[in-house]
């Protein structure tokens, strides 16, 4: 394979609500899309990297700042038998996992179109619907919590997931345990305590949570793992995980019992599978991760949740929960019973709609 062509373009997006984190509230995204042309067949990707450094060091502008001025020259013209070999020709540069992955998963599509199978296939998916659960937003007091909680539970979700802050986090889990006494309830801190807060981290014990996502400093596996021996509740690491290797520690030091994977973290198809495998190895369930995508973004983690140990509800939902209309055809579902169903289709299994991409975008850029 050969990518002769690769055009970045930064679409503009707003969503239904703003979404509040531990980090940071957002609504308007600045999402940058990947297309490349592999021997005559266009792939799509997209970069999950946020506006702000808030979740991750990357940005929409280092990643860009990175396709063009490194990437792009690092992979053009290059011969290469799979898309799992693109990564190998990107490795010199350090970090910009989510810049590579929005590159490296443009072209797991575009092998998968040139092979006419669909990309969960040739990745070496087995499920054909995979479980759904929603992340919901800090908010601004319980009531709205719960009226958001029961309007998912009423779609079908499978399992509700809430973001936590300082203040913003017994009394929430009080609130929504009283209301829900036996939903599946994990709760996600995107590193905003440290191990100083852990009598209140063992406060958190006694809601039964399926787990605490990442709630420790977003780089320290050493944390998590003295933070695990002391809490019942399993934590799950997400800002952690930016490669095979801290995978590995995480499991070896007990740092969690489950980990998020996030095809931007982790740079792509390549290393989520290795992770995903690695993890299967150990009996650590994983799931898949949402970084308020695109429905390009998004048919990337279908197609990766197929994988056999992604066993646990994931944070990819239906499209309307996001955005009033998505750049794919058709726009991502769920059915009743919270799952969605694979598509069939070559490659991601879903249409980019070009004429409402090209009124989104407010930049282009074409490589050649
Ligand atoms: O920590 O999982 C996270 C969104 C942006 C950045 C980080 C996270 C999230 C979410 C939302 O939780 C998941 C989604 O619905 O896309
Ligand atoms: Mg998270």
């Amino acid at each position: 394979m050969q990518i002769n062509r690769m055009t970045l373009r930064e679409i503009h997006m707003s969503l239904l609500a703003p979404f509040q984190t531990s980090f940071g509230k957002t609504q308007h995204r600045r999402i940058l899309l990947v297309t490349v042309e592999c021997d005559g067949v266009t792939g799509w990707g997209e970069v999950t990297a946020g506006e702000t450094p808030g979740y991750s060091p990357e940005t929409t502008d280092t990643a860009r700042h990175i396709l063009t001025d490194f990437l792009w020259p690092a992979v053009k013209g290059k011969e290469f038998a799979t898309a799992a070999d693109v990564d190998a020709l990107m490795s010199h540069v350090r970090g910009h996992n989510m810049a590579k992955a929005g590159l490296e998963t443009a072209v797991w599509d575009a092998e998968a179109k040139q092979k006419n199978v669909p990309l969960w296939r040739l990745l070496g998916g087995t499920q054909r619907e995979i479980p759904c659960g929603v992340s919901i937003g800090i908010q601004t007091d319980h009531d709205a919590l719960i009226a958001k909680i029961d309007k998912e539970l009423a779609a079908g979700y499978q399992r509700i997931k809430i973001k936590i802050a300082p203040g913003r986090d017994v009394a929430a889990c009080e609130a929504v345990r009283a209301r829900f006494p036996e939903i599946r309830l994990m709760v996600d801190a995107n590193s905003a305590y440290s191990l100083d807060d852990l009598p209140l981290l063992r406060q958190l014990d006694h809601f039964h949570l399926m787990m605490i996502e990442q709630p420790l400093d977003w780089d320290d596996i050493y944390a998590h793992a003295l933070l695990q021996r002391e809490i019942e509740t399993p934590v799950c690491l997400d800002e952690c995980i930016h490669a095979l290797h801290h995978a590995r520690a995480a499991i070896e030091l007990g740092a969690c019992r489950i980990i998020n994977v996030k095809l931007g973290r982790v740079g792509g198809h390549r290393w989520a599978r290795a992770i995903h495998d690695l993890t299967a190895q150990n009996a650590i369930p994983v799931w898949c991760g949402g970084m308020l995508e695109s429905g390009i973004g998004r048919a990337h983690n279908i197609a990766m949740s197929t994988l056999p140990n992604f066993r646990l509800p994931g944070d990819v939902s239906a499209s309307r929960r996001y955005w009033s209309e998505d750049i794919i055809e058709p726009a991502v579902e769920v059915t009743p019973q919270g799952t969605i169903r694979v598509p069939d289709g070559p490659g991601i299994g879903f249409t980019p709609k070009l004429d409402l991409i090209e009124r989104l975008t407010v930049s282009r850029t074409v490589f050649e």
